[in-house]
């Protein structure tokens, strides 16, 4: 473990499986503003259209054979900067932002994240809370979650080990969450409490080992 990587281990999630990292309030008011101008700003061409989200890459568009690399903004790389300081990336900075917009109502089915990125995700959170459930990949029903994460406005997410590689994660495509005892992070003085969830924009951030300056032959 680096020096660092004690300043990341309070916020351990230790009621769930090995590994999660959930930091509240890492990002500021004014510095999520600031990030949403920017990636509401950037040009119409940057968003990919999904049927159930949109996306934009930056730093490059990750292939299974790697990625070529594109420099990230300075709006964006003080961030990786900030999480790399935490120590989770450990030797590499991490070189991929993707993010994905989700209007309320909408979600992403149980997926891993793939060989390309591992051993750890990075998750900012703007605009809206939501519900991060995990489930063994062959049990991805509602009602099957291995457990499930509150992952509020603001807040940095890091996956890794087996939250990583040996369990699926998905959001419920839905316009509010109930904050049950059986999320792992609530420890609600109202539980079951309600909450409409609004357009949420997610960063997601991670090391892509293999980059280069050239084409790569598909
Ligand atoms: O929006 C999130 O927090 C999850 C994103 C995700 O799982 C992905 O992009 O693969």
């Amino acid at each position: 473990m680096s020096g660092n990587q004690t300043i990341v281990e309070k916020y351990i999630l230790k009621k769930a499986p090995a590994t999660v990292y959930y930091i509240p309030d890492f990002i500021s008011r004014e510095e999520e503003s600031h990030l949403l101008n920017k990636i509401y700003s950037a040009p119409k061409p940057k968003w990919i259209q999904l049927s159930n989200r949109r996306l934009q890459n930056w730093g490059g568009l990750p292939h299974p054979k790697g990625m070529i690399a594109e420099k990230l903004p300075d709006w964006l790389d003080v961030y990786l900067d900030r999480i790399n300081q935490l120590g989770v990336f450990e030797t590499v900075k991490p070189n991929h932002v993707l993010i994905n917009e989700y209007m309320a109502g909408q979600g992403i089915l149980p997926h891993f994240d793939g060989d390309l990125y591992y051993p750890t995700i990075a998750t900012i959170s703007c605009g809206s809370h939501t519900l991060l459930n995990f489930y063994e990949p062959d049990k991805t029903t509602e009602g099957n979650e291995v457990c499930s994460i509150f992952v509020d406005v603001r807040s940095l997410l890091i996956l890794q080990d087996d939250m990583y590689k040996k369990y699926v994660h998905g959001i419920v495509p839905k316009t509010e969450d109930t904050l049950s005892s059986d999320i792992l992070n609530i420890c609600s003085s109202s539980p079951n409490q309600v909450l409409n969830r609004s357009t949420r924009v997610s960063l997601t951030i991670r090391h892509v080992p293999r980059t280069t300056k050239f084409s790569i032959k598909t």
